[in-house]
């Protein structure tokens, strides 16, 4: 479909009861990252999704009786970059993550830094596209309280999460981006124990994020710089990350 077909089909949509009642009319056109992402060309029904799901809802909980006994890891699960391999064999003592791109406070915070930083555990269900679900304890800090302290420009959408492995034979960075409502949702972390241990390597230590109502390729591993951006086209190939470089959807709604 062209940009203009889905314009007016979604204007029929819209017209056409649905959709509206949910949302109001006029609601929609006057979203500004609706026109946007209508633009950079994210499908139509990622649109839609993004439209209905109430964006601030809280992803389902669980209790300590719903833990998976052991959770798996996937994807990358146990980096080789020799940068990474120095810190591990360090206990990460010597890891800094870089927050910067268009902020007014660039930061550089160690571990203990990032543990000081208001917390969040959350008992909760990662699912992955390739058809397999685990439910886990995180602890980590809130990104909101991170993002707040960086000061992003006024111009500014994206959070782009930069990854310490490469994945697979590709040999391209892994990476991912989530957009300035997720970083605010309370129950984005970014996460540094699972189910009450320091996070494993296998499962992205020393952080990782934690983005609970999207799908498991979202939560980037081995987090070491975020990036704060207007736009992602210049990364990578510019479609907000790794796997969605390859073809899925940036926004992965649960
Ligand atoms: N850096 C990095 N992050 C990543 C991946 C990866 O390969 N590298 N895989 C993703 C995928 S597809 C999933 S399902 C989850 C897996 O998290 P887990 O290893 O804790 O189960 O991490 C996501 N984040
Ligand atoms: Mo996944």
């Amino acid at each position: 479909m062209t940009d203009n077909t889905r314009r007016r089909f979604l204007k029929t949509l819209l017209a056409g009861g649905g959709l509206a009642t949910l949302t109001g009319c006029d609601y929609l056109s006057e979203k500004t990252w609706f026109r946007d992402t209508l633009a950079q060309g994210e499908t139509l029904s990622d649109v839609v999704q993004h439209a209905v799901t109430p964006r601030k809802a809280m992803a389902r909980e669980y209790t300590p009786a719903d833990i998976s006994p052991s959770f798996r890891a996937n994807g990358t699960t146990d980096p080789d970059a020799v940068e990474y391999r120095m810190l591990a064999a360090n206990g990460f003592r010597d890891y800094r993550l870089k927050v910067g791109g268009m902020v007014e406070n660039p930061m550089t915070l160690d571990l203990a830094a990032i543990r000081a930083l208001p917390s969040r555990t959350q008992i909760t269900r990662h699912d992955c596209v390739e058809g397999w679900s685990a439910i886990g304890q995180w602890t980590g800090a809130r990104l909101s309280t991170l993002v707040e302290q960086a000061r992003p420009h006024p111009d500014a959408r994206y959070l782009v999460f930069h990854c310490a492995d490469r994945y697979g034979r590709s040999h391209s960075p892994y990476y991912e981006s989530i957009d300035m409502e997720d970083a605010h949702h309370p129950q984005t972390l970014l996460a540094y124990e699972l189910n009450g241990e320091p996070l494993p390597i296998a499962n992205g230590a020393p952080l990782r994020l934690r983005v609970e109502r999207q799908l498991g390729y979202k939560m980037a591993k081995y987090v070491m710089a975020i990036e704060v951006v207007e736009s992602f086209d210049h990364i990578a190939g510019g479609k907000g990350g790794f796997w969605e470089d390859r073809g899925y959807a940036w926004y992965a709604g649960i």
